[in-house]
């Protein structure tokens, strides 16, 4: 009986060490894994300044529509910003046809970092500017070209504070910036066959899909910034993201509502956007995601107000946007191992 119970005791109190040491165990487990995290894991500080002065930059040298002067000096400056921020630059050229069979000049412009890594991820922005405000509410500025502050240098803007910051600091991937050209130039709704041809879009992802800069180029994921400078955006889950990269989709929700941008990234699925990711996802086979505005409020365009009027210009842009999703994206980045 006696010794019953001190065996009793004993296995109890084996039972308890061995609680314990396990508890212990978890517990270490679980201090060195998020130190380790806390150690390794530095994720620079997105200057939301910065990139406001880069999409003004942009801005300024006028609409940057195919053929003409704004164009190409803002392809230089483009070029020109990535090779000082120490990227390898391409200057991707190639005559595209438009939907009108005008011949465009096209450019895709490349910054590769860290080129030699085959862990890599790619982030892209369309960098022209549409010919047309066609959805303008005024009929008379239907056939004038857009400033695009917010479509398309918005997400130029983040890219190339981006950048800066891979040049300050690396991350442990290596990273390719692309700036498509000749996204915008798709049937403008003026034209009776309006609607007819998805193509007539994003020329220029359509062009490097086909011919990447590098041959065997490939990529873990991509993330395409479209929209990304207005105030209160809205970035919704798009249904060709959710189709094609459903856990980038996820990884990247998550990375903003970590770091407290859940107001901006909203938890809900969004509608399909015909974009740049679209003929990565589908020639390149490099699955892509896209950040872009969608306005539930608008009685203009899903895009918002602005969105391909003669308004799209400096006063759309807000920084406290543009650093919810330059943060966002960096804290995607530096994760990657
Ligand atoms: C269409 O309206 C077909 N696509 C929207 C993609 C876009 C236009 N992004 C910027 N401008
Ligand atoms: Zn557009």
């Amino acid at each position: 009986m006696k010794s019953k119970i001190l065996g009793n005791c004993i296995t109890g109190f084996c039972a308890f060490l061995l609680l314990g040491c396990m508890a212990c165990a978890n517990s270490k487990k679980a201090d060195s894994g998020s130190k380790e995290a806390i150690e390794t894991v530095n994720v620079p500080a997105f200057n939301a300044d910065s990139a406001w002065l880069y999409v003004k930059q942009q801005v300024d040298f006028g609409p940057r529509v195919p053929n003409s002067t704004a164009h190409d000096l803002c392809g230089d400056y483009l070029a020109a910003r990535l090779e000082a921020f120490g990227a390898k630059v391409y200057n991707q050229r190639a005559d595209l046809t438009g939907y009108d069979g005008k011949v465009l000049k096209a450019r895709n412009i490349i910054g590769a970092y860290n080129p030699e890594s085959p862990r890599r991820v790619m982030l892209c922005a369309h960098w022209d500017s549409r010919p047309w405000a066609d959805n303008d509410p005024d009929k008379g500025n239907h056939r004038k070209p857009i400033l695009g502050a917010n479509d398309g240098a918005s997400g130029v803007g983040v890219l190339l504070e981006i950048a800066r910051q891979l040049q300050a600091q690396a991350p442990a991937i290596g990273i390719d910036i692309i700036f498509f050209d000749m996204e915008d130039y798709g049937i403008p709704q003026f034209e009776n066959n309006h609607g007819s041809d998805e193509n007539t879009w994003c020329l220029g992802s359509q062009y490097w899909s086909r011919t990447p800069h590098v041959s065997n180029y490939n990529a873990r994921f991509g993330i395409l910034l479209d929209m990304v400078g207005a105030k209160n955006s809205t970035f919704y889950k798009e249904g060709i993201s959710m189709q094609y990269a459903p856990s980038i989709v996820k990884k990247v929700w998550s990375a903003a509502k970590k770091i407290g941008f859940e107001s901006y990234f909203i938890d809900e699925n969004g509608g399909y956007v015909t974009d740049d990711h679209l003929p990565v996802n589908e020639i390149a086979r490099i699955p892509c995601i896209d950040i872009i505005n969608c306005d539930m409020n608008s009685e203009l365009s899903s895009f918002g107000d602005a969105w391909h009027t003669v308004n799209d210009n400096m006063d759309v842009i807000d920084k406290n946007t543009l650093r919810a999703v330059g943060q966002t994206v960096l804290q995607v980045i530096y994760n990657e191992k």
